[in-house]
């Protein structure tokens, strides 16, 4: 793979509510206007025909066991590969809302096994940085929509949580725990100053696979 000034590829993990979209946002702003090239996505993306029966599955409105809804959103992640890749070496950075750890830690929480879970989302490209967004369930609860969607229960979220927490003690060389319990601007700047960190180490390092 190039290694000349490639972009940073940096995630944000969490539970439900935790600002990921939020922050996202904010750090794609902040980079774009700062001269930096950069593209926001977000997983599931439900644009896709596989992205529309994960959005009919979150939505209740279609039953699918737990094996086939975690391939799906492994298959969507996957479709995105080459458009991704392309980006990073054409110096893009990308801000991704929710990754492959979404997909482990709500099928994990499901009562899944880890490593077959973790399976299908080997050869996707792994990130510089992964930004785990971590507060306390009850405080998360109480944030706007909370409750809409399939997954979104307390207990469940808790099991989430643990997860996330197992991946980010395990992993500790990418994963950055944030306090997303503090305002949105103070969490932004504790962001900010760790992206731009990642993005200068990134430019000249390869890409790597999960
Ligand atoms: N899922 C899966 O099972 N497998 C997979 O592989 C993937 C996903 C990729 C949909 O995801 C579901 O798919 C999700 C996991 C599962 N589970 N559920 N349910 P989604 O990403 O589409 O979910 P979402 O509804 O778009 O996002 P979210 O995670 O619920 O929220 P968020 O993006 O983390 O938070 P936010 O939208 O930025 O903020 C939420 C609210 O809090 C909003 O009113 C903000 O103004 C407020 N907020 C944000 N930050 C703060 C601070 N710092 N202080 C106070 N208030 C704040
Ligand atoms: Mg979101």
């Amino acid at each position: 793979m190039r290694t000349a000034k490639r972009g940073a590829f940096i995630v944000l993990e969490g539970c439900d509510r935790s600002g990921k979209s939020s922050q996202s946002r904010l750090l794609y702003e902040f980079l774009t206007s700062n001269g930096y090239p950069a593209k926001h996505m977000h997983f599931p993306s439900r644009t896709t025909e596989i992205g529309s029966t994960i959005n009919s599955y979150l939505k209740n409105s279609k039953e699918l066991n737990d094996q086939v809804i975690h391939l799906l959103f492994s298959a969507n992640r996957w479709e995105f590969l080459k458009e991704m890749q392309n980006l990073l070496n054409t110096g893009t950075t990308l801000i991704v809302d929710r990754y492959s750890y979404s997909g482990v830690a709500y099928s994990v929480a499901k009562g899944m096994d880890f490593d077959w879970c973790m399976a299908p989302e080997k050869g996707l490209l792994r990130p510089d940085a992964v930004f785990y967004l971590k507060a306390p369930i009850d405080y998360l609860i109480q944030r706007d929509d909370f409750g809409r969607e399939r997954y979104e229960k307390k207990d469940f979220q808790s099991k989430v949580a643990n997860v996330f927490d197992r991946l980010c003690e395990e992993q500790t060389e990418f994963w950055h725990s944030i306090d997303a319990s503090q305002s949105e601007a103070v969490v932004f700047e504790d962001i900010r100053l760790k992206a731009m960190s990642v993005l200068n180490k990134a430019k000249h390092k390869p890409l790597c696979l999960l």
